[in-house]
């Protein structure tokens, strides 16, 4: 299926329409609209604090097509895959089996903060979309680390010279730790595949987890024309890698990129200057044996699948 095919299955209605309040060049406003794009027209948007309920909550609106609203909802910074589970199961005990309900939250309400709460509604498979927009810091408040921070990276919370010094969480490992029906990872460099798993997603029932990266200008520091770019560049060279897990097993990795050096990455941000040549290799190892990692998973899956 070629391109123009697989655009023509989604909405060419907008759905996030000026005035919103994200950044120009934000990368969470074009996960926002091409997750619309393919989400259905029954949709409830649970939202956290972050950047995207200001964006685009009261006073914006600007989650519409034309007079129809997307249903929104505000929830407690860690509260949001519960709240969106006993919204889905209040739904259905009112006869509406059909309403996406869709868990929209950054990665400190993710990885952190909602962290509890996002396992505890995984392992009792309840029936939402869960999407994590990582742009790999609490970034409406100005930039604090979190465990999605990469390691190395400068955050408000690490004041130069000091520099992140943790890993950045494995949340597809975790959450493939789950079983869940569905795991997914994309990124807006790449909307038909990010299209394309939202549509996956909603094709089966139960616990469904998207993993979006989602580059930041200001707090990765480049100018706004580099969104697409950064994005592009964190899967080629394999620092983010595009995969997918169905029945909670079989894992498929969707580019195979020869794996471009992690600097091509790195030299574009502010948030990594500071780091030497010989930190950025001892950082791209790591990386390489992330990949290694999943590319054994993958054939074993295949091996399974048998
Ligand atoms: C319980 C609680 N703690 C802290 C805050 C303040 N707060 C609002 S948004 C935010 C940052 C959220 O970070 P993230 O989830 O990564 O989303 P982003 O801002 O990066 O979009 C914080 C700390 C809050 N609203 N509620
Ligand atoms: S601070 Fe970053 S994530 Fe937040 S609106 Fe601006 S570009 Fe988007
Ligand atoms: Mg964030």
């Amino acid at each position: 299926m070629n391109m123009t095919e697989t655009r023509s299955r989604y909405d060419r209605r907008e759905f996030v329409k000026p005035p919103h309040g994200f950044c120009p060049g934000c990368g969470v406003a074009l996960a926002l609209r091409y997750f619309l794009k393919a989400a259905g027209d029954k949709v409830v948007l649970i939202m956290p604090p972050g950047c995207a309920a200001p964006s685009v909550l009261f006073p914006q609106r600007s989650l519409r097509v034309d007079a129809k609203l997307i249903d929104t909802v505000s929830c407690p910074f860690g509260s949001t895959a519960i709240f969106a589970g006993g919204l889905k199961t209040a739904l259905v005990a009112r006869g509406d089996t059909e309403t996406e309900v869709v868990g929209w939250a950054g990665d400190g309400a993710t990885f952190d903060i909602g962290f509890g709460g996002l396992s505890a509604a995984a392992e009792r498979n309840e029936d939402i979309i869960y999407v994590c927009y990582d742009n790999e810091a609490y970034m409406n408040t100005g930039n604090q680390r979190s465990s999605a921070t990469p390691w190395g990276a400068k955050t408000a919370t690490n004041p130069p010279p000091a520099k992140k010094e943790e890993n950045k969480k494995d949340i597809l490992w975790i959450m493939m730790g789950h079983e869940v029906p569905y795991v997914a990872t994309a990124t807006i460099a790449y909307p038909d595949d990010l299209m394309d798993k939202v549509r996956r997603a909603k094709g089966v029932r139960g616990f469904r987890f998207l993993h979006v990266l989602t580059p930041c200008v200001p707090g990765w520091g480049y100018t706004p024309e580099l969104t697409v770019t950064l994005s592009k560049l964190a899967v080629q060279t394999r620092l983010f890698p595009l995969c997918e897990i169905r029945g909670g097993t079989r894992l498929t990795i969707n580019k195979r990129p020869k794996g471009k050096p992690l600097s091509r990455f790195t030299e574009l941000q502010g948030r990594f200057r500071h780091l030497t040549e010989k930190e950025i290799s001892l950082w791209q190892r790591h990386v390489e044996t992330r990949w290694e990692r999943l590319t054994y998973l993958e054939a074993l899956g295949e091996t399974v699948g048998e």
